[in-house]
């Protein structure tokens, strides 16, 4: 059955990445499964058509057969489960992979979100110059829990995992701040994430949608 997914037309990124269905490429790369893709504007998101598959009218969505999902993390989580090789076959293993998911969702990435907004949207308040300490304050203390918990392995919990994936990709947003080169083990391991053939595959895809140039993958 054909997956079709939903990304942005163009990405305010122009291309690094960052966009949420970059995971979901990832994802579907790492089980070999192919995809369309259908591109939308800005305006055609916020569009009764696009709403009935998502409610808050954003990407990225996932639809195969009667299925629409929407949530990176729900059709990451959603793939991973249908098809081997993202989630461990030994149940307790399969979830601690899940709880890195959430974990990588929930607990890294707001703080994660939150620097941006103070940093690209709030940059031009009176507060902010004493807001943004506070918030890198709060970041700062959560990637170093997670460098401790990281350490020396290659990924959080044995194998590369649809944890892993979620983790990276939650990390891949703070490469332009260069904050992750305060953590070296943290660096190298979003490096790792990088270097794996399907996330290459997904990040040439979308960056040849948000270039117009064929993709080098
Ligand atoms: N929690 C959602 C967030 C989705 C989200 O924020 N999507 C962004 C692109 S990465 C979007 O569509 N932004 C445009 C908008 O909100 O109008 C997920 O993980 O899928």
């Amino acid at each position: 059955m054909t997956i079709t997914i939903t990304a942005f037309e163009r990405s305010p990124d122009g291309g690094k990445g960052l966009a949420r269905d970059t995971r979901v490429r990832w994802a579907l790369e790492e089980v070999g499964e192919p995809y369309q893709v259908r591109l939308l504007s800005f305006h055609s998101m916020k569009q009764p058509a696009h709403l009935t598959l998502h409610p808050f009218g954003q990407i990225p969505t996932y639809e195969e057969g009667d299925l629409a999902l929407f949530e990176s993390g729900a059709i990451v989580f959603h793939i991973a489960e249908r098809r081997a090789g993202l989630l461990p076959d030994d149940a307790n293993a399969r979830a601690r992979a899940i709880t890195w998911m959430f974990a990588a969702l929930s607990t890294v990435e707001p703080p994660i979100l939150e620097l941006g907004t103070a940093r690209l949207l709030e940059a031009d308040r009176p507060w902010a110059a004493e807001r943004l300490p506070l918030v890198k304050g709060r970041l700062c203390d959560r990637l170093g829990q997670l460098s401790v918990r990281l350490g020396d392995a290659e990924w959080l919990d044995g194998a590369f995992s649809a944890g892993d994936l979620m983790m990276v990709s939650v990390l891949l947003r703070l490469k332009p701040s260069g904050i992750l080169h305060e953590y070296r083990n943290l660096a190298a391991y979003v490096a790792r994430g990088e270097a794996r053939p399907a996330y290459q595959r997904a990040f040439d895809a979308q960056l040849a949608t948000n270039t117009g140039k064929p993709s080098t993958g």
